[in-house]
């Protein structure tokens, strides 16, 4: 497919390379950074997860085990070639071992030497919080039982991230409340705070730490890490090796995420990011390259924590979506391709004619060079871009190619 149309791409990219030459910017730069950009893919998105919905209803050939979760993320790292690493979350993946004990760590060196025998490694750990008798919270359990095995759960995972994948710990926490009076918020808070001292203090410290952050569920009334500040507080509490991780789907309506991008990266914290689209509560949409996307990979740019010169000044990138409907594999390559566009978008910015607008007030101009970009097929880049790294040009149609979905529709059955 690549050779097919080599010659109309390259022809395109030369057209739009002159265009934005004429700006002043060099789209070969943007190609290399482009290249350079990686996001994680999550191992549960492929699993087996439903809400009681749609009866037993699940997009077809879902991974019922870790190792296939492991093959499902290295075909879309085949086709993309910017996933070469899986999130995993202990305790869900293999559910059989929820790891509250030491001895677990090493568990995971067996699938971590799979997922590299299939082209990729391990990315960030999860420690899954909301599993049985988390019912009345996790690290802030009335409980003292379960607040006890969870921060040793926390610890495990710790150890996990350090010897078996990159040293990154991501939490989300489903402590909250339903109704006004049923729990003590300040109690709550407290020992959330107490809770994560605890597992910073007890991990290996080349262990970054990134809190996430909801504004409701499974708490309808109250959420202890509701927004972008309270996990901030909670980060800066700890020490320079915990941060926040913004997940696109856990705002209230309105809310710019591009500002808290901007104020995040600004505190020079380490920092991730969850990438799916929301459009009416939480994150199970894909990833499309609009506007919201476009801006907040502006402010990530401006901030030089993607595609960094530097890759450790780099935030972790990461996408989280639920996929209950569509195909799974094919809608976690959508997103990729939409990060893909929205990043490419947003490194053809004509930044200095920008500037000039802003410092002389001009609002409407201002807006327009900012839209310029957006506005902008960069698809040639892209499409450039693959072609020298010898990938598929549209990797959603590539995969229908492969014959992969109907083998696992076959061995999953
Ligand atoms: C939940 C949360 C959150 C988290 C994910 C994995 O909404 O997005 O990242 O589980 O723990 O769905
Ligand atoms: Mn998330
Ligand atoms: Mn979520």
């Amino acid at each position: 497919m690549a050779r097919v149309n080599g010659k109309k791409i390259k022809e395109r990219y030369h057209m739009l390379g002159q265009e934005l030459a004429e700006a002043g910017i060099d789209i070969d730069q943007a190609k290399e950074k482009l290249k350079a950009f990686e996001v994680e893919v999550p191992s549960w998105v492929f699993g087996v997860f439903g809400g009681g919905r749609f009866g037993d209803y699940m997009p077809p050939a879902p991974a019922r085990d870790f190792h296939a979760k492991i093959r499902d993320a290295a075909m879309v790292h085949k086709l993309t070639g910017a996933s070469p690493r899986v999130a995993i979350h202990v305790g869900w993946d293999k559910p059989e071992e929820i790891a509250f004990e030491e001895v677990y760590v090493d568990h995971f060196a067996e699938p971590r030497d799979y997922a590299r025998e299939q082209g990729i490694d391990f990315g960030a750990v999860n420690p899954t919080l909301f599993l049985t008798g988390t019912h009345y919270g996790s690290l802030s359990s009335p409980l003292p039982g379960v607040r006890r095995a969870l921060i040793q759960h926390c610890e495990v995972c710790c150890r996990i991230a350090a010897k078996h994948a990159q040293g990154l710990v991501t939490y989300w926490l489903p402590d909250g409340s339903n109704y006004p009076g049923q729990r003590d918020l300040w109690q709550q808070e407290q020992l959330v705070r107490e809770a994560f001292r605890q597992i910073y203090d007890s991990a290996p410290d080349t262990v970054v730490h990134l809190i996430e952050y909801k504004l409701f569920e499974p708490g309808t009334y109250s959420t202890v890490i509701a927004d972008a500040g309270a996990a901030a507080a909670i980060a800066d509490s700890l020490g320079d090796r915990a941060g926040v991780l913004v997940d696109m789907g856990h705002h209230p309506f309105g809310v710019n995420v591009a500002q808290i991008v901007a104020r995040l990266v600004n505190t020079g914290r380490p920092g991730g990011f969850h990438f799916n689209t929301r459009y009416a509560a939480d994150d199970d949409h894909s990833v499309e390259p609009n506007i919201s996307m476009y801006a907040i990979f502006c402010e990530l740019i401006k901030g030089a924590v993607v595609c960094a010169q530097d890759p450790a000044r780099n935030w972790a990138y990461m996408i989280d979506q639920c996929s209950s409907l569509e195909n799974r594999i094919r809608a976690v390559l959508h997103s990729i391709d939409s990060l893909q566009i929205s990043l490419t978008k947003a490194l053809i910015l004509d930044r200095y004619r920008l500037e000039a607008l802003q410092q002389r007030q001009d609002i409407i101009l201002a807006n327009r060079v900012f839209l310029d970009a957006f506005l902008t097929d960069v698809r040639p880049i892209l499409q450039m871009a693959r072609l020298e790294k010898d990938l598929p040009l549209d990797p959603v149609a590539a995969y229908d190619e492969t014959g992969y979905q109907q083998k696992i529709e076959q061995e999953r059955r």
